[in-house]
C-alpha cells in the first residue's frame, strides 16, 4: 500500500531554535519511517521581512544541512528548496482568489508580524497563510507536523481546499495537522509568556540549535522562573511559565513526563533542576552538531541532494498545479 504524505518546512529566517526543532523537525524525524516526506525549505516565506541576500543564501544551506544532521535521510525523503519549485507561486496566486481578505486579517502571525515589523507591513505577510496552503496542497499532504503556532494556519488551508474542492471536485487532499506531545510551544527564555523565535531581537530569549554549548548552558542556566522555588508543572499559570518551559522542554528532550521529572527536584532548587536541563539539551543536541559540522565541508553533496530535490519537487507539484489550472479555465 503507498504510504501517506507529510509535508512541512521551515523558514531560513535565523538559526533553528529548539523550538522549531522540538515542535516540527524532531517530529519529522520519527514520522519519517511512516510517511513519503516532502520536507522544504521555506525561503519563499522568509521574505516577508526584510533578509540580507548573503545571509539568507547561507542560512538556506545551512537548514538544509540542519535537517539532514537531525535525521532527516535525504535518500528516503524529498527535501527541497521552495523558490525552486515555481508551482507554489503559481499555486498560491490561485488560491488567494479563493481566500477571503476577512479570514487573511484573523491570522494571529500577522498580527504578531505587523506589531514587530510596523515599518514593513507588506502584502506577502497578509498573504502568507495562502503560500503556505499551496505549499502543503500541491503534494497532496495528509498530514502536516508543525508547532502550535502555525496550527491556525492549518486550519485556514484546510478552509481553503474545502472550499476549492466544493466548486470543483476532489481536487486537494484535505490535510490534518500533527501536534508533538512534547515542545508543540517552546516559550521564550527571557520572556516565558511568549514563544520562542528564532528572529527574537534578545539571542537570550532563544537557544539556537548552532549556540556553542557553553553559551546554551548560560541561556538556560539564566532564564527567567519565579521566586517560588517549587519545581512543579502548573498547566495556565503564568507565574509558572519559566518552569512549565523548562520541565516541558527537558520531557521532550528526554521522553520522560513532566510529572516524573518534576518529582525528582522536589525539595531543590531551581539552580540544580536547570544545571540538568541545560545538561540534557546540550547532550541532545550534540550528535546533531557533530553530524552537522561533518556535513560542513561537503557543499557539492548538498548541491546534489537540492537539485534532485527541485527536480521531483517540480514534477510532483507540476501535476497538482495543471489539475488546478484546467479546473479554473486556463488554457493548457
Ligand atoms: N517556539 C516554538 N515551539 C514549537 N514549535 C515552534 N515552531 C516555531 N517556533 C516554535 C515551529 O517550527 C516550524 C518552523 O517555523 P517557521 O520557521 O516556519 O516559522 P515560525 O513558526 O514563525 O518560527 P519562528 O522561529 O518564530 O520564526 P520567525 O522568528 O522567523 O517568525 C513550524 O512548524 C512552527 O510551528
Amino acid at each position: 500500500m503507498d504510504k501517506k504524505i507529510i509535508f512541512s518546512g521551515v523558514q531560513p529566517s535565523g538559526n533553528i531554535t529548539l523550538g522549531n526543532y522540538l515542535g516540527a523537525i524532531k517530529n519529522w524525524v520519527d514520522l519519517q519511517k511512516d510517511y513519503s516526506c516532502r520536507y522544504a525549505i521555506m525561503d519563499m516565506h522568509s521574505i516577508t521581512v526584510r533578509q540580507d541576500p548573503a545571509q539568507l543564501r547561507k542560512r538556506t544551506l545551512d537548514l538544509l544541512k540542519l535537517y539532514i544532521a537531525c535525521g532527516i535521510d535525504p535518500e528516503e525523503n524529498l527535501l527541497f528548496i521552495q523558490s525552486q519549485a515555481p508551482a507554489h507561486a503559481q499555486l498560491a496566486w490561485v488560491l488567494n482568489c479563493y481566500t477571503y481578505m476577512g479570514e487573511l486579517s484573523r491570522m494571529t502571525q500577522y498580527k504578531d508580524k505587523c506589531a514587530q515589523h510596523a515599518d514593513n507591513i507588506n502584502a506577502g505577510l497578509f498573504t502568507y497563510p495562502v503560500l503556505m496552503a499551496a505549499d502543503i496542497l500541491l503534494y497532496q499532504a495528509d498530514l502536516v507536523p508543525v508547532g502550535k503556532d502555525q496550527m491556525q494556519h492549518i486550519e485556514i488551508t484546510r478552509d481553503i481546499a474545502g472550499r476549492f474542492n466544493a466548486l470543483y471536485g476532489d481536487v486537494f487532499k484535505i490535510p490534518e495537522g500533527f501536534l508533538p506531545k512534547a515542545g508543540a510551544k517552546v516559550m521564550s527564555l527571557t520572556e516565558p509568556t511568549k514563544k520562542m523565535s528564532k528572529s527574537d531581537e534578545n539571542p537570550k530569549a532563544y537557544i539556537s540549535i548552532l549556540d556553542d554549548f557553553n553559551v546554551i548552558a548560560k541561556k538556560i542556566k539564566s532564564a527567567v522562573t519565579d521566586s517560588e522555588g517549587v519545581v512543579e508543572y502548573r498547566e495556565g499559570d503564568e507565574t509558572k511559565a519559566g518552569i512549565n518551559n523548562l520541565l516541558t522542554i527537558m520531557a521532550a528532550v528526554t521522553g520522560r513526563a513532566v510529572e516524573d521529572i518534576a518529582a525528582d527536584y522536589a525539595g531543590k532548587g531551581y539552580g540544580a533542576f536547570k544545571a540538568d536541563v541545560a545538561e540534557a539539551v546540550v547532550e541532545h543536541i550534540r550528535p546533531i552538531r557533530e553530524k552537522y559540522d561533518s556535513l560542513s565541508g561537503n557543499k557539492d553533496y548538498l548541491v546534489s541532494i537540492y537539485t534532485k530535490g527541485a527536480e521531483k519537487a517540480c514534477a510532483i507539484s507540476e501535476r497538482t498545479l495543471q489539475k488546478v489550472y484546467k479546473k479554473v479555465g486556463f488554457v493548457l
